[in-house]
């Protein structure tokens, strides 16, 4: 690779005769305080580099990816060091006619330097090409973060990304000082850690679709998909984080979330026959049965196993989102909670999370977990809360005086749209970047004394959307989840809380390109648009390239002046750069949609709560009492055919491939008794573009049995009209 690297530079030193200069310094996330010389550092390869402690060997390796370096005992361009006087996150960079230098208190501080040495080169240096030559300007920058927890989840359940793409995001979280990652190692959907002494959990549960008994809910249903970290892998990982200052946290989701597991190991579940005709004999039961004393020798096992592989000070074991109705059907459980006078489940919860974190104690370790977990009662006063289900929820668990991470999903779910028409979550809320950025503590209501409860954020990509996105490219990942981490990567560090959006705009505008470097597919800013006296114009703020397409067509033309119409509404447009690209806009009537009186029937039975009027009436969602078999249909019927250009079809929850029919076809009829193919559903939904004449019937027709669970979800029919 080295090798590679210097014949890469060796052409690059050729062929590249312009210098770049950093001229306007803009490093994210903003360093403490910053002095800036008129004077520049000429900076050329192979650049010596020199440390004056054994233990920053790890960051001249990391430097050899991006630049070409010459390790050296002399005084080098670079010289890196140890100064202990200082917190072992905090630094101090220099630079002068003696070169770079860089003292922090301990490996994470000198690695912080790096990142911010990096963003005082080209934008190219991300590239890993090697950089022939650069000015950089004399400064002294003194620096330190605000909070010690910096961190980032990554849903590797729902949808699986190997070693290789972990590290390539960890590459990502590394350039901006996140010094926390933690792997969703566990859940409903999948297993995805080896472990030793139950080698099936992964051989299995690393797998859904075909012949795996684990069932495919979100995505990629026909065909046998996933994989799993083996130890070593997951040392390897382990390692490459650390050498960028982060820490890999596993999570091992507990009590619930647990279904992967339960379908392996069924005698986990409580002790009862579920009735499973809805499903067609598929036990969709998800909790762990708290009173069944096996099971937490079985935890035992695995968590002795991951607290042996995991260096890091806590081991997530879950706690949310539990279906204690299992435990109440459960006559064993109801007997241990009566024997121990417990008057809720939530006691019985914190029974369970106890259990687990003596478990954890005896490994040496501190048990983290999901804010519910702290309903039941006390739990161990040195546990770590994760607050995710709202503000509240975070302020509950600071008042309780344990060490709490804040991501309330309403600011730190990275899974949540960015705007009302995108793709991604809304449950917490539809948020871009700037509400993160404008988020701290005090603007919640968090008085500066409980800062001290606040070990710090975490932002996180629950991926349950992401399968359905072609996750062996990271475009989706990316698009979700940049710049919103910009944001946050700026109030985790800095010691502020005053904020300024428009010159953080600024500055994430000016860091494109470095994104663009790092190979990142960021997500634009939306291009405005505006249409008067039959001109149709959008404008960007962020110097990307606007392109339009003109319904029915769907090439994509470059914008280059306001379009003369009288119909505004057949255009949409968009802005890309690179990789990068915006969500699409429009002027209202582009997006606008009809409501045309319909009915629904089908071959599955009604479900009475969620009767099919629910979709009729173009609110809610109606559901089937069961899942779909194959043959099985629902169909749209219009009270008078309706004339449209677009119609989309869904079975399964907003938002969500779930509920659905998870192979099926579509038909049309125009006169409600003769009805066409006109194409396959992929992730339940399909849209009928353009039809030859006005619809008076859609029917749905189910080619699989089954879908994970009791249901079957109808959406009401999306319909644009004809313009
Ligand atoms: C809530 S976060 C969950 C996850 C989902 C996520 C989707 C948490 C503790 N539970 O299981 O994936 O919402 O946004």
């Amino acid at each position: 690779m080295k090798a590679l690297l210097r014949v890469i530079t060796f052409f690059t030193l050729i062929f590249v005769t312009t210098v770049v200069v950093a001229q306007d310094i803009c490093i994210i996330p903003t360093p403490k305080s910053t002095m800036l010389k008129e004077d520049r550092y000429t900076l050329t390869s192979p650049i010596n580099v020199n440390i004056g402690d054994q233990s920053l060997s790890p960051i001249v390796d990391y430097l050899s990816e991006y630049l070409v370096i010459n390790k050296t005992n002399k005084n080098g361009d670079i010289k890196l060091n140890i100064d202990k006087t200082l917190d072992v996150e905090k630094y101090r960079l220099t630079i002068d006619s003696a070169g770079i230098t860089i003292f922090g208190g301990g490996y994470g501080g000198v690695f912080n330097g790096i990142t911010t040495l990096f963003q005082l080169l080209p934008a190219e240096v991300y590239s890993k090409q090697g950089i022939a030559t650069a000015e950089i300007p004399y400064c002294t920058i003194k620096d330190a973060p605000q909070f010690g927890h910096r961190g980032f989840m990554l849903d590797i359940c729902r949808t699986w990304m190997d070693k290789q793409a972990v590290m390539e995001y960890i590459d990502l979280l590394a350039y901006h000082k996140i010094n926390v990652l933690r792997l969703h190692l566990t859940d409903d959907e999948a297993w995805r850690i080896e472990i030793k002494s139950h080698p099936e959990l992964a051989e299995i549960g690393g797998f859904r679709g075909s012949d795996s008994p684990i069932w495919p809910r979100y995505g990629k249903w026909n065909e046998r998909w996933g994989g799993y970290y083996t130890q070593d892998d997951m040392r390897e990982i382990i390692e490459y984080a650390r050498v960028r200052n982060i820490e890999v946290v596993p999570e091992i989701d507990l009590p619930g979330h647990s279904l992967c597991i339960a379908t392996i190991h069924p005698e986990i579940l409580c002790n009862y026959t579920p009735n499973t005709t809805a499903s067609f004999g598929y036990d969709t039961r998800s909790a762990f049965c708290a009173s069944r004393e096996e099971n937490y020798a079985l935890l035992e096992d695995i968590l002795r196993e991951i607290c042996e592989l995991f260096p890091s000070t806590y081991i997530h074991i879950g706690g949310d989102e539990v279906d204690m109705s299992q435990w109440k059907r459960c006559p064993d459980c109801s007997r241990l909670m009566a024997d121990n006078k417990m008057s809720n489940t939530s006691e019985l919860q914190r029974y369970f999370m106890s259990r687990l974190t003596d478990i954890l104690t005896k490994y040496g370790k501190l048990p983290a977990v999901w804010n519910e977990a702290i309903d039941g009662g006390e739990l161990n006063a040195e546990t770590l809360v994760y607050g995710w289900e709202g503000v509240k929820e975070c302020y509950e668990s600071v008042s309780k005086r344990y060490q709490t991470v804040v991501m309330p999903g309403q600011y730190f779910y990275f899974d949540m749209k960015q705007s009302p028409r995108e793709d991604g979550h809304d449950w917490a809320a539809i948020f871009d970047w700037q509400k993160v950025y404008e988020f701290s503590p005090t603007s919640v209501g968090f008085a500066l004394d409980e800062y001290a409860y606040i070990a710090g954020f975490e932002g996180s990509f629950f991926s349950e959307l992401y399968a359905s996105h072609t996750p062996e490219e990271p475009t989706y990942l990316h698009y979700m989840t940049f710049p919103r981490i910009l944001a946050l990567a700026e109030i985790s560090w800095i010691a502020t809380n005053e904020r300024d959006s428009d010159s953080f705009y600024k500055r994430i505008v000016a860091h494109y390109n470095r994104l663009d470097a790092m190979g990142v597919s960021y997500r634009l800013s939306t291009p405005k648009v505006r249409y008067c006296e039959g001109q149709l114009s959008a404008t960007v703020d962020d110097n990307s390239t606007i392109f339009y397409c003109r319904e029915p067509m769907t090439t994509e033309m470059l914008y280059t002046k306001p379009i003369v119409t009288d119909n505004p509404a057949e255009y949409s447009f968009v802005a890309r750069r690179g990789r990068a690209k915006s969500a699409t806009a429009g002027v209202d009537a582009h997006f606008k949609t009809i409501t045309p009186a319909f009915n629904i029937t089908s071959s599955m039975p009604e479900s009475e709560r969620y009767s099919f009027d629910k979709a009729e009436n173009y609110g809610r969602l109606a559901r089937t009492t069961r899942a779909g078999d194959v043959d099985d249909w629902i169909m749209f019927t219009f009270d008078t055919p309706v004339k449209c250009r677009r119609m989309k079809v869904a079975t399964g929850n907003f938002q969500l491939p779930r509920y659905i029919f998870e192979n099926g076809y579509v038909e049309v009829s125009f006169d409600g008794y003769n009805f066409t193919y006109v194409g396959d559903l992929e992730c339940g939904m399909f849209t009928i573009e353009y039809p030859v004449k006005p619809i008076k019937a859609v029917r749905i027709i189910s080619t699989s049995r089954g879908n994970g669970a009791e249901w079957v979800s109808i959406q009401p029919p999306t319909i644009y009209p004809l313009l």
